[in-house]
């Protein structure tokens, strides 16, 4: 193949160390020639044998060029940011690619940062008649707004991935911690009714606005709720795929993903993830537009289970950006 693939991983977010091992995946089973670029933990980048290092090392704390890299952008067909979380799944360096003329795998700027934006993209989401768990948000400084809900509830960050920053707070808990901890990650914060007894089932999308569906898989794991330990550490969760659920059921989340998908203007792939709570509710929880990668990470597995191997779907990843 004469496609040339520049594939970015690492970044400055809190999913730094797991875009480092999602990118060793891929460069492992990319069928087109590919070269690495690394973001350090600075904001810095490291290229050739030094973005090899980082990616043997699992994370780089310090890089070499100033944003933007001597890179010679014209010497690639695409661009794979594999960069979870802010400046790198947000819209941001998509935006950069766009003003360099550059194809990139993934969604563009606009669904890049709805979906990265709990707060917004529930408020899309909620106005096209897919159904979200309830939600207040605010902004650091604001009063905290009464709760339409009771205990348990969820605090997030409104813009981070991977579990970084997301406290749940229990009928007799206070909540200022969790609310503390997600300042920390981003200005505003979004509190969830929390379900209790939650399914986590996700499904694969790919394709530009027209997504096509994969099988459905659900998570499972012994821990209070999905969080980064459980997300990231060997054995704590648990895939099934496909998931055991009704027909019925199955045909509503591939029409609600799909229908997501379009609304909010995805192109290339997204995991769409939902809740189904103890009483049967289906909820759309979000989209992810640059999902874990790993070769065993769910995105990749559900399209195996569904008859595509990992490099087919690189392959279609890659020739989606050019389309
Ligand atoms: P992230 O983008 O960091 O993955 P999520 O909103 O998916 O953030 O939340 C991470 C995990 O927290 C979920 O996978 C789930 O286990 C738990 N969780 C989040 N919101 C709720 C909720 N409203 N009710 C029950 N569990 C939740
Ligand atoms: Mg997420
Ligand atoms: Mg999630
Ligand atoms: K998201």
């Amino acid at each position: 193949s004469n496609l040339r693939v520049l594939l970015i991983a690492g970044g400055r977010s809190g999913e730094h160390e797991v875009s480092l091992s999602s990118a060793r995946g891929v460069l492992a089973a990319m069928p087109h020639p590919t070269d690495l670029a690394v973001i350090a933990k600075d904001g810095k980048w490291l290229l050739g044998q030094a973005a090899q290092r980082a990616l043997h090392t699992g994370s780089a704390e310090e890089g070499e060029h100033a944003f933007p890299p001597p890179i010679e952008w014209r010497a690639y067909a695409v661009a794979f940011p594999l960069l979870h979380g802010t400046l790198g799944e947000d819209g941001t360096i998509q935006g950069f690619f766009e003003i360099l003329g550059l194809p990139y795998v993934g969604a563009g700027v606009t669904a890049s940062a709805l979906c990265m934006d709990k707060d917004l993209c529930k408020r899309v989401l909620a106005q096209a008649g897919i159904p979200v768990v309830p939600w207040v948000s605010f902004y650091r400084g604001d009063p905290v707004p009464p709760l339409p809900f009771p205990a348990p509830y969820f605090v997030k960050p409104a813009n981070t991935g991977s579990s970084v920053g997301v406290s749940k707070v229990k009928t007799d808990q206070d909540g200022r911690e969790a609310l503390e901890e997600a300042f920390r990650w981003d200005r505003k914060v979004v509190i969830e009714q929390g379900l209790e007894g939650v399914r986590e089932l996700e499904i694969a999308l790919l394709g530009n606005i027209y997504a096509e569906p994969s099988v459905i898989g659900e998570i499972s794991y012994q821990s209070e709720f999905y969080d980064y330990q459980t997300k990231y550490t060997e054995g704590l969760a648990h895939m099934r795929i496909p998931a055991r659920i009704p027909a019925e059921l199955e045909k509503r989340i591939r029409e609600l993903a799909v229908a997501a998908y379009r609304v909010l203007g995805v192109r290339g792939m997204a995991r769409v993830d939902f809740f189904l709570s103890q009483d049967g509710t289906l909820y759309l929880n979000e989209l992810n537009t640059i999902p874990g990668f790993t070769p065993t990470s769910m995105y990749p597995k559900l399209w195996q289970a569904s008859g595509m191997r990992y490099p087919e779907l690189l392959d279609r990843l890659v020739r989606l950006a050019l389309s």
